[in-house]
């Protein structure tokens, strides 16, 4: 049997990034996804037109219904809306004993934000805390450490900062850095900062990298892979992902769910 993955993220219509993406993705590496939901977003390729976020008690009895049946062997969370819902996922994580991935999901790269205003102080409080892997891209990173992250070292101060609040991983990612180093992640596992650097820098404007990315992880972990090799082949396989998207509207290309794994992986 594969293992149960649950994300606990927003919904994307258009299929790109939230929890489409996450099923798809935690099906391509092997585990049976599971979904509650915490935000239904009207977008399409071309951006975020409104987000309505699912209230509180919506949430806890959809966690308890899924809770009480299944076992997850890990869980990812995306877009949660509000600080309301992220305190009742803070209470689940806090009794879990498997892998979380926490990717701090605010604000779409175009559109209405995602959350409440008071977000990033209530993942900071309760659910970063309980999270294995914290993967934030430099906008999130610089929201949650309180300084601006542009570069390299930046996200190695930032990651080591959110790393305080009491996960034991962060991946600060860097599709969006300048220059030579974009695409360049900086992983913060247990006291040590590694570059992963990408083996090709592409061209063009994608959607929902960050929510295949943290899914991709979170199954691996689920099937018991280690966390470093977990990052670096969901990072070649985003990679591949990315290098065979197709536009599917007139906006962004998402990222390409049905991408080969790494033949090493
Ligand atoms: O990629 C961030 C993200 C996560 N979850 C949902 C989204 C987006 C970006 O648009 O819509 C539901």
């Amino acid at each position: 049997m594969p293992p149960v993955v649950l994300t606990i993220a927003g919904s994307d219509p258009s299929g790109g990034a939230g929890i489409q993406a996450d099923l798809k993705t935690i099906h391509r590496h092997g585990g049976y996804g599971a979904s509650v939901l915490t935000v239904l977003t009207m977008q399409n390729t071309q951006g975020v037109t409104r987000a309505e976020a699912v209230p509180p008690d919506v949430v806890r009895d959809q966690l308890r219904s899924v809770l009480t049946d299944l076992a997850p062997a890990a869980v990812k969370t995306g877009a949660l809306g509000s600080a309301a819902v992220v305190r009742e996922v803070g209470e689940v994580a806090r009794r879990s004993e498997v892998p979380w991935v926490v990717d701090p999901v605010s604000l779409p790269s175009r559109g209405v934000p995602l959350g409440d205003g008071l977000l990033a102080e209530a993942l900071a409080a309760e659910l970063l805390p309980h999270a294995t892997l914290v993967t934030p891209n430099a906008r999130e990173a610089a929201e949650l450490a309180g300084f601006p992250v542009e570069t390299l070292a930046d996200a190695n101060r930032a990651a080591e900062q959110i790393a305080a609040l009491g996960c034991r991983s962060v991946l600060v990612t860097g599709g969006h850095f300048a220059g030579d180093t974009r695409g360049t992640d900086l992983l913060w596992d247990t006291g040590r900062a590694f570059e992963l650097p990408p083996s090709q820098v592409l061209a063009g404007e994608f959607h929902g990298t960050g929510c295949a990315l943290s899914a991709a992880i979170a199954t691996r972990l689920a099937r018991g892979e280690p966390l470093p090799e977990a990052v670096k082949r969901s990072k070649a396989w985003l990679e591949s992902a990315l290098a065979t998207a197709f536009p599917v509207g007139a906006g962004a290309k998402p990222v390409n769910h049905l991408a080969p794994l790494d033949p090493d992986a």
